[in-house]
């Protein structure tokens, strides 16, 4: 069994002009077909435990044979952090969540506002590459960042909202100006989608 990028969810200018075509189409077709075509060499000839979504994978890593393990941290967690990524943004997003979640997030930071800033200067704090998550974990949301390409299901918590700060996501619109793409991702999250995460965390 094979790994496969799936198409987005969108088309590859729908996140203008805050997310520019020419890096998500780079990103999209390029970044993450290139984890999905590692993950797959690395798995070739392994067993049924591949047969599994890799989000079910990363949640179990002792399952995945060492010699491969940090193969699947690196290029599965690509895989599974990237589809994450797209399927949380989408076109005419932003705002704030509504219902449950909002009343979580106020009940967890104090308001909506008070979340937005300790997530923006936590993924400001990201050194070299790496993501910034909000997760819920045993119950509690949290914000949380990975290097590299781990995935926070391999810590026991469930991803519901990310961005990825690699310089690759933002660089060709943003040069070095992470906190400018950091300020300007609020506008395409797809916060339907986050509460619908929400609501089927189980962790
Ligand atoms: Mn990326």
């Amino acid at each position: 069994m094979a790994y496969t990028l799936a198409p987005l969810p969108y088309e590859y200018s729908a996140l203008e002009p805050f997310y520019d075509a020419q890096t998500l189409e780079i990103h999209h077709g390029k970044h993450h077909q290139t984890y999905v075509t590692k993950l797959n060499a690395a798995i070739e000839g392994q067993g049924a435990l591949f047969e599994k979504p890799i989000e079910e994978v990363l949640k179990n890593l002792s399952l995945v044979p060492e010699t491969i393990r940090n193969a699947v941290i690196n290029h599965g967690g690509g895989h599974a952090n990237h589809t994450l990524f797209w399927n949380t943004m989408g076109p005419n997003s932003g705002g704030q969540p509504s219902s449950v979640l909002i009343e979580k997030i106020n009940a967890t930071w104090g308001s909506f506002e008070a979340f937005k800033k300790a997530f923006n200067d936590q993924a400001l704090a990201v050194f070299g590459s790496g993501w910034t998550f909000l997760v819920v974990k045993s119950g509690k949301l949290e914000i949380v960042n990975t290097s590299n390409q781990v995935s926070p299901l391999s810590n026991g918590a469930y991803p519901i909202l990310v961005i990825d700060v690699w310089e690759h996501a933002y660089y060709l619109k943003f040069q070095n100006r992470r906190q400018e793409w950091i300020e300007t991702w609020w506008n395409v999250i797809n916060w339907k989608k986050v509460e619908e995460l929400y609501l089927s965390a189980s962790v």
